[in-house]
């Protein structure tokens, strides 16, 4: 059995890319390290801030909030929910229970109630992506929330695979307006609140792995509406390159942030957004209501639409094997 590199227990985890072996109690410590390397380099939080954590019952997000609250910081929840059948259904009862479990505030915002729609029928009825729907909606309910309740800060638990994986995407098409905005901070300013990502030093694998250490249970399926997006291809590549030459992912994006990323923040566009006339949020023109806005207006008013009928053939295949021909269509 191999051994832990710290102090030769039998190790729990191996860690190719640290070239090592780790115990439970020495891995967390790495987690911890690694977590803390983040807040400070980009100046995240203080444990002075008010922080809101964006939690959806996976792996990385209520990992996140478990590791915040660990090393001291002041963390609440905030759940959105989305209406995706049945995977939505099962989030909402797993963060739910993770903060009864912990005594913890959580803040819930559900989309049906709140704003007559959800993700699977805006998406079916505008035509939008499901992720570019949700993605949308989850950018300004964060938002939203975090001012109204005056937190300092929002934190999100977008690790390094995710991080890697959007950069690829970004990279591939060259798209420059979306290189520079991909910091893991995005300082408080024309209306929007401060944004942080502090896992981006840590991996899928490492957050699945503290749950388990840490006997938290989380929705272990992928969102079904995410089946066959590029995303996940992305991520499928950065793994088998990583898997013939550890590191590979890592070194691809905390290079990015170290030597590309500061070169096109220089160039920053410093053009001020509007208010949307309707919501007050940040809007690309005053005379227009912002895109949120935009999308509720078309959205609400309809039938709901079943996951399953907004999915591709794949995804659907998938989505049959996961959850059953629950909608019966
Ligand atoms: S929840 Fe929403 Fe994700 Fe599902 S619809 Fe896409 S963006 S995949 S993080
Ligand atoms: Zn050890
Ligand atoms: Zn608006």
């Amino acid at each position: 059995m191999s051994k832990c590199r710290s102090c030769g227990e039998p190790a729990v985890i191996d860690l190719p890319r640290h070239n090592a072996n780790f115990c439970s109690e020495h891995f967390m410590q790495l987690c911890h390290r690694q977590l803390e390397k983040a807040i400070s380099d980009f100046d995240m939080l203080s444990r002075e801030d008010r922080v809101l954590v964006a939690v959806s019952g996976g792996k990385d997000s209520l990992a996140l909030w478990d590791m915040l609250l660990e090393a001291g910081y002041h963390a609440d929840g905030l759940y959105i929910g989305l209406g995706i059948g049945e995977y939505s259904d099962e989030s909402g009862v797993i963060t739910r229970a993770f903060a009864a479990s912990q005594g913890l505030k959580l803040i819930e915002v559900d989309i049906r109630n709140e704003h007559g729609f959800d993700i699977p029928t805006a998406a079916g009825v505008t035509g939008r992506s499901p992720c570019s729907a949700c993605g949308l909606s989850k950018r300004h309910i964060f938002d939203e929330v975090a001012q109204r309740e005056g937190y300092d800060v929002l934190a999100t638990g977008h690790n390094l695979d995710d991080e890697a994986a959007v950069l690829f995407g970004n990279t591939l098409r060259w798209d420059i307006e979306y290189l520079r905005r991909q910091a893991p901070v995005l300082t408080a300013g024309n209306g929007f609140g401060k944004k942080v990502k502090p896992l981006v030093r840590l991996t899928e694998r490492e957050m699945a792995a503290w749950c388990v250490i840490r006997g938290i249970d989380y929705v272990v399926e992928e969102c079904p509406m995410a089946v066959g997006n590029k995303h996940l291809a992305y991520k499928d590549a950065l793994n088998r390159l990583d898997a013939a030459s550890p590191g590979t992912k890592a070194s691809f994006y905390l290079g990015y942030l170290e030597r590309m990323q500061p070169v096109l923040a220089e160039h920053a566009d410093v053009d001020a957004p509007s208010s949307c006339p309707n919501c007050g949020a940040p809007s690309a023109s005053a005379d227009q209501p912002c895109a949120f806005c935009r999308l509720v207006d078309s959205a609400t008013g309809h039938d709901a639409i079943p996951v399953r009928m907004v999915l591709n053939k794949k995804a659907r295949k998938i989505f049959d094997a996961q959850w059953g021909s629950q909608d019966g269509k």
